[in-house]
């Protein structure tokens, strides 16, 4: 009697557009305007969920497609995961088909009648994010905050030479000497998480990093391949938090080349490499750290409000991010572990800690010309890894991704 309400349902329906000039219910807008048109055809995405007890349900869902005349273009089953307590073996359907345009709304409710949780696609505009390594070439959104030629703050605005040999990297050697590498290593035991430590560790021995050599960049990208799949990339400046966050989805860290100021060695607003390869890359060399930075994952297709509270995560975790070691608070964010004014100031009892807690720290305001007046503390990286995990499932996106390891591809799964 289900399939003989539908059927009633789609003939009134059908009936009713037929002797009125208005046009039928209208999901996705023009293609119902016309006359002509009533009978048009139009495909649409479709999700519906089978609970468990509607053991037929899926026979049920057939019959409605063939009285209303669907043609099913596509299908994909999946394990349900839309509902908390969702047992194993819920499932949940997607499917592409074609149906007669003034017969949705009626097509749809008949559906809910045998299924639940129907949903259909609407024409969301989603944000275009890479889906291959490849694609980072269209992620070169540079932001010009901070660069020397146009910010008047800038310490180098004044300095005509900096700013010649800045565009000119291949120089970078000149200023990376003993300066900034001497004092931050001789605080780094006291002051650096453990993975950081080993993680240096071995880049001295194996990777050519000391105090009075910059190690290649190709080189240093090879030695993270090998260990946790991160690759670097150079980049000129300042992303926008959007493609900064999408190479990550990838592993793909992008690296300024270019070097600090020698007016402010102890600490520099912007990254710089001393930045990239003294805080960033030893964490990089840690495989659960390596898990925990691909939140990049989390932001491709975001609305612009979730990449703003995905950038605050990522300011106060990758970059400024205190842990707890035996006991002891240590730091593991890259922004203090290359700065040695901020590595001691973040560590003495001065600023105010609070724990780490996505929700609460994805909208703590923040700036970065100076010091952080707030650290966030973590219990542990697992316990982090964790948390933003979570956080990053509440993310409402009207898709889903998986990362294929094999071929660093994107794969998008229509989730209407
Ligand atoms: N761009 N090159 C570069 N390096 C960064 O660390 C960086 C960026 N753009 C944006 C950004 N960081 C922040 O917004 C993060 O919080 C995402
Ligand atoms: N303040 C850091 C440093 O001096 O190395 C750089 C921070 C980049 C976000
Ligand atoms: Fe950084």
């Amino acid at each position: 009697s289900l399939i003989e309400d539908a059927r009633r349902d789609r003939d009134r329906e059908r009936d009713r557009a037929s002797s009125s000039a208005s046009p039928g219910p209208s999901l996705s807008s023009d293609s119902f305007v016309f006359e002509e048109e009533k009978s048009a055809k139009v495909t649409i995405n479709l999700l519906f969920a089978l609970k468990n007890e509607k053991n037929a349900g899926f026979f049920k869902a057939g019959k409605v497609f063939e009285t209303f005349e669907a043609k099913l273009l596509h299908l994909e089953s999946r394990p349900g995961r839309r509902s908390k307590n969702s047992p194993s073996d819920d499932l949940e359907f997607f499917m592409k088909c074609e149906v007669h345009s003034s017969d949705i709304e009626i097509f749809i409710n008949s559906l809910k009648r045998v299924a639940d949780d129907v949903r259909i696609a609407q024409d969301e505009k989603v944000p275009w994010f890479p889906r291959k390594i490849s694609d980072l070439d269209k992620c070169n959104h540079l932001i010009t905050k901070y660069d020397p030629d146009l910010d008047q703050d800038h310490p180098g605005f004044s300095d005509p030479e900096y700013r010649k040999r800045r565009a000119q990297i291949s120089e970078l050697a000149f200023n990376f000497k003993q300066e900034v590498y001497r004092t931050l290593t001789a605080i780094y035991s006291s002051h650096a998480c453990r993975q950081f430590l080993e993680g240096l560790q071995q880049l001295e021995r194996e990777c050519g990093y000391g105090e009075d050599k910059i190690p290649q960049l190709r080189d240093v990208s090879a030695f993270l391949k090998d260990r946790t799949g991160f690759q670097l990339r150079p980049v000129a400046g300042l992303l926008s938090a959007r493609d900064f966050l999408a190479s990550l989805a990838f592993r793909v860290f992008q690296c300024t080349q270019y070097i600090r100021h020698s007016s402010a060695p102890m600490h520099s607003p912007e990254p710089d490499c001393c930045h990239e390869l003294l805080g960033h890359i030893p964490m990089l060399t840690d495989r659960e750290f390596a898990q925990f930075s691909q939140i990049g994952l989390a932001s491709l297709g975001a609305s612009d409000e979730d990449i703003e509270k995905l950038s605050t995560l990522y300011w106060f975790t990758v970059e400024f991010g205190l842990c707890k070691q035996n006991g002891a608070v240590k730091a593991y964010g890259a922004g203090l572990l290359s700065s040695y004014g901020e590595l001691l100031y973040a560590l003495s009892n001065e600023p105010e800690y609070k724990p780490f807690n996505p929700v609460e720290t994805a909208v703590q305001p923040y700036q970065d010309q100076t010091f952080q007046p707030v650290y966030f503390v973590s219990q542990s990286f697992e316990d982090a890894k964790n948390k933003m995990r979570q956080y990053s499932s509440t993310i409402q996106k009207p898709f889903s991704i998986r990362y294929d390891p094999y071929t660093c591809c994107i794969e998008v799964l229509d989730n209407p």
